[in-house]
């Protein structure tokens, strides 16, 4: 708990097993009430080790991807009570110990959501963020940001905290099934006015930390570029059953907390 708030961390796994225990060790077990990982059905023992660790392990039967992952997580911390709820890649790339300072600018009521940056600060490429990934990092940001009216340092971080607020109000079964799915959760979370903050987080790139294939690197750009254009096109007043659309049977199941 922080603040009176229950904090629950969610770790999307996938062939996760060889760093997940570093992950895991490095969470702040002082304020967080619950962890959950969803095992997208690795073959290695990803699973069996976060049953070994205590952690709260669902499974999908066949691989379904990083935003199915996602939806799966996000409805078992609404599942669990959660007030906030962290997502931390079990790939040991981003800093665990950070989910004190994510998790306490939500419950200080300051923010809905948080990202955590690889960008702000000068340790990106120090870090090892390959030049490719960088370059179209910055890219896509810049236009992101005159595209969407916001000011973010980066868009592309996959250590995110959200408000149960956030999480029980956006269309979020409506998203990809794929990387992309991030993206269109924090397009929807700027078209909702959501208070977005940002902090600075440190990562580094090994090969179990980072495994996204160019090609599917070049898909999610596309995707990327896509949700602008949507974005774009639902402030004109055109394609409000996209993206945006708040229909109740695109939001998560809220069976156990009221709405907040
Ligand atoms: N659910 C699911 N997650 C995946 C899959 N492939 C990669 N991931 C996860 O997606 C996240 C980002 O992938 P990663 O290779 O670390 O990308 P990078 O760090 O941005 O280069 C990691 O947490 C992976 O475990 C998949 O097929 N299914
Ligand atoms: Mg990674």
């Amino acid at each position: 708990m922080l603040l009176g708030k229950r904090i629950v961390v969610v770790l999307p796994a996938y062939e996760a097993a060889l760093t997940l225990e570093k992950t895991y060790h490095a969470i702040p077990k002082d304020v967080v009430d619950d962890i959950v990982l969803v095992d997208d059905a690795s073959s290695d023992d990803t699973a069996e080790v976060a049953e070994k660790l205590g952690i709260t392990t669902i499974v999908h039967e066949q691989n379904r991807g990083y935003g199915a992952n996602q939806k799966t997580c996000y409805q078992a911390a609404l599942d669990l009570d959660a007030d906030i709820a962290i997502m931390v890649h079990p790939d040991y790339q981003y800093e665990p110990k950070l989910v004190t300072a994510l998790a306490s600018m939500i419950a200080s009521g300051v923010y809905d959501t948080v990202i955590a940056s690889r960008i702000l600060g000068k340790t990106t490429r120090a870090g090892g963020m390959p030049r490719y990934k960088y370059f179209s990092n910055r890219l896509l940001t810049l236009f992101q940001n005159i595209m969407l009216g916001a000011k973010l340092s980066e868009y592309h971080t996959g250590y995110r905290a959200f408000g149960r607020n956030v999480l029980e109000s956006l269309p979020l079964l409506r998203n990809s099934d794929n990387f992309v799915f991030d993206n269109e959760m924090l397009t929807q979370i700027i078209a909702e006015n959501f208070k977005l903050g940002e902090i600075s987080c440190p990562t580094s790139y090994f090969p179990e930390a980072s495994s996204i294939s160019f090609s599917n690197s070049v898909v999610y750009g596309i995707g990327v570029l896509k949700n602008c254009f949507l974005f774009r096109l639902w402030k004109m007043g055109f394609g409000a059953g996209t993206l945006f659309s708040k229909l109740d049977e695109y939001k998560l199941n809220m069976k156990s907390k009221g709405s907040k």
